[in-house]
Order: structure tokens, then sequence, then C-alpha cells
């Protein structure tokens, strides 16, 4: 489209939304300042640069099409494209097994903040903040259970790597005058019915304090619930009311990834009822096809319902942004493009959504009223925005 019809189409559009009271210019700043959190592991299929073996422990990447980063120079080399063909504020989420380890083997329990130092740099260049993960999965010990595994070596060795991640972290965040963000996911569970349920859950939970014992301002731990994992699909030990009690109690920030709960069930809204309760959101924002299937986040009802709902809430300040997916059958720079710009529309839908009238409609009972507005408002010239948005910042 000629940027001469963008700018009209915007123009009607800006028009259109005042007459809700929407103002359009100000729904564009705001989606400029909202950071979102790139994956870096769509890049290379969650394999990383530390054994260059295929994701295992819970999760599963299929699909061969070509270009999967081999190393940090084409991984680097993709999240500059990706970032070179998105308007607004990124950021850019590590694992632990991305660090760079120069060619040596550096087992998780041996991981330090000098393994992130180029990454560091490289992101500062780019004035990208860095978020943080630890890495449990894809590793001999990982097995069924890590940090609530009863075996203590194998506990102790898991504990280890989550408080050495949690000072890498911390380091991140000092680097760069901006608290690093922190997600720590665990697969643990079984494949078949288990009988200690409550075992494995007492100790998860004391894993969990010695890691967050240590005060490190810097940096913010999150915990990531979860249904199910591949292979494990009876019981997981870090299920969605044990992480809702955990950061409860604890303060602690909640993860919540699209992917992780029932085909049916409703995920935006646990977003109004963890408010209440934990400090802030972390969201993987994702797409399970019939499960966790980790397929390219889309502008469905499923983002669109939760954007809206941390917007209705007034709690854009208390979520952190991130994507989760992992599609290897499709180009993975596209597959970036697609789910950013998906958020992104939700996003700016949110902003953009008649909130004021809606409010007033439900305070007054007006029911038929608030069902229509939020019908019409669906269909108002929400691209016509996006398009702008893009347009205005040169890409
Ligand atoms: C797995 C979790 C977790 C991972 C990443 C790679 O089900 O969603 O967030 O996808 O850590
Ligand atoms: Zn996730």
């Amino acid at each position: 489209m000629k940027e001469e019809q963008i700018k009209k189409a915007y123009e009607l559009a800006k028009a259109r939304y005042a007459e809700f009271g929407i103002d359009t210019d100000k729904a564009i700043e705001t989606l400029e300042r909202t950071p979102i959190s790139l994956h870096c592991w769509q890049a290379d299929d969650v394999v990383g640069f530390e054994r260059n073996e295929a994701a295992s422990g819970g999760i599963q990447t299929t699909g061969n099409y070509p270009g999967k980063a081999r190393n940090i120079d084409e991984l680097r080399q993709d999240i500059d494209k990706v970032t070179s063909l998105l308007a607004g504020h990124m950021r850019l989420n590590l694992h632990e097994t991305y660090g760079e380890f120069g060619g040596q083997f550096v087992d998780r329990d041996q991981v330090e903040v000098k393994h992130f130092q180029g990454w560091m740099e490289w992101a500062k260049e780019r004035n990208m903040k860095l978020d943080f993960n630890s890495t449990s999965f894809s590793h001999p010990k990982s097995g069924s259970l890590t940090l609530s595994n009863p075996d203590k070596s194998i506990r102790d060795f898991w504990i280890e790597h989550t408080k050495r991640c949690r000072r890498i972290a911390d380091a991140m965040g000092a680097y760069q005058g901006d608290p690093c963000i922190m997600n720590i996911w665990v697969h643990d569970g079984s494949k078949d019915y288990t009988v200690e349920k409550l075992r494995y859950r007492q100790i998860l939970k004391e894993s969990l304090d010695e890691i967050l014992a240590e005060n490190l301002p810097n940096m913010k731990p999150c915990l990531e619930a979860k249904l199910f994992g591949i292979g494990l699909e009876a019981y997981t030990v870090g299920s969605h009311d044990f992480y809702a009690g955990y950061c409860a109690k604890n303060n602690v920030i909640y993860t919540l990834d699209t992917g992780h709960y029932e085909p049916t069930e409703n995920v935006s809204d646990a977003v109004s009822a963890l408010l209440l309760f934990v400090p802030e959101l972390m969201l993987h924002v994702s797409r399970p096809m019939h499960w966790d299937s980790d397929h390219v986040t889309l502008f469905d009802d499923n983002t669109r319902n939760l954007f809206s709902e941390l917007v209705r809430a007034d709690a854009l300040d208390r979520a952190h942004i991130g994507l989760d997916y992992f599609d290897a059958s499709i180009n993975r720079i596209g597959a970036y493009i697609i789910g950013v710009r998906a958020a992104q529309k939700s996003l700016l839908q949110a902003f953009l959504e008649p909130l004021d009238t809606l409010r007033k409609y439900e305070d007054e009972g007006k029911l038929f009223e608030r069902l229509a507005l939020l019908e019409e408002a669906k269909t108002l010239p929400v691209g016509a925005v996006y398009d702008y948005f893009n347009l205005k910042n040169n890409v």
C-alpha cells in the first residue's frame, strides 16, 4: 500500500475512534513504549549452544524448515533481522543454554556471568534489555524430576544451576540499568499416576525457598506453571495451584503461559484473579493447538482477550510481555514477525477499546448496550491504526 493511502486510512480511522472518545495517537504512543521480549529459542528450535541436541524434557519442536541458527553469530543476525522488521520496543529473552561458552563444555552448575558478558554488550549496543531463564531441560540430569528430585545430588545440581542463573540475571539487570526478568520453569512430573504427589511438591517448595533466599535487587524471578509435559502427562509438580499459592505467599511474579491450560479454559480470566495476589505477571504469549503445541502466536481470541483483560485491569505496568513458541516448520524469522505483530495488534485493540462507555453501561445495568458495543468494537478499523504505527516507525 502507498504511504498516502496508509495515512488517509489512518485519518479516517482516527475520526471513527474519536466518535467513541478514543485517542488513536495516544494508543500508538503507548504501543511504542510497551516492550515485548523476544524469545531467543524460536531461532534455533530450542537447541542452544551447549550440546547441539534437539530439545527434550517435556517439550518438543517439530519441523525441519531450512535456516535454523547454528551458532551465536547466526542467532544474533536473526534477531537483528527480526528487529529491523518491527516497530516498537523489543527486549531479548535468553535461556542459560545460549551462553557464550567459547567452544568449552560448561555444565549447568558451572555457568557464570562471564558467559553472558558478550550478550550484555551486544544488547547494550542495540539499546535492548535482556531477560533470562534457567534451563533444566535437555540435559542428562533432567530426567523427570529436577528441583523436586528426592535424590539430593541431582536436586542440589539444579539448585546450584538456578542460583547461578539468578546471579547472572542480576548482573544483566545491573548492567542494563533495568531489572532482568528471570523465569523458572521446570518440567518436573511423571508419565503415569503418582502416589506421592505431596512429597515432590514439598521438595520443590523447599528448593525454591533456598533458590530465592538470596537478595538480588537487579533481577526479578518469576515462576511458570504448567498443565503437563510430553512424557509427563499424569502429574506436574509445578501445577497452577502450586505456583499460584507459592507466588501469592512469597510475593513472586507468576508466569502465565497461554499454552498451559485446558483447551476449553479461558486463560485471560486468570489475569484479574492473579493480580489481586501476586505482585506482577510474566506473560508467555503462545498458541496451543489441542495441547501445549507452541504454535506461532496469532491475533486470535485468546491473545486479544489476554491483553484486553490486562488493559481493563489497568495493569500494563504490572505485566512483562514475552513470547514463547517454537515452530521449525516455517521460516523462523517470519515466525517471529507474525507473533510480535499479533501481540502488538492485540495490545492496540485493547488500547482502543471504548472502555469508559462499556464500564458505564455495565454499571447502569445496560446489558444489551454493553454487548452491542463489545460486538461493534471488534470491527473498528484497528488495522489502519496498526499500519500507520508501522509506517510512522519506518517499517
Ligand atoms: C515450557 C514452558 C517454557 C519453555 C521455554 C523454552 O512448556 O512454556 O517457558 O517453552 O522455557
Ligand atoms: Zn512458557
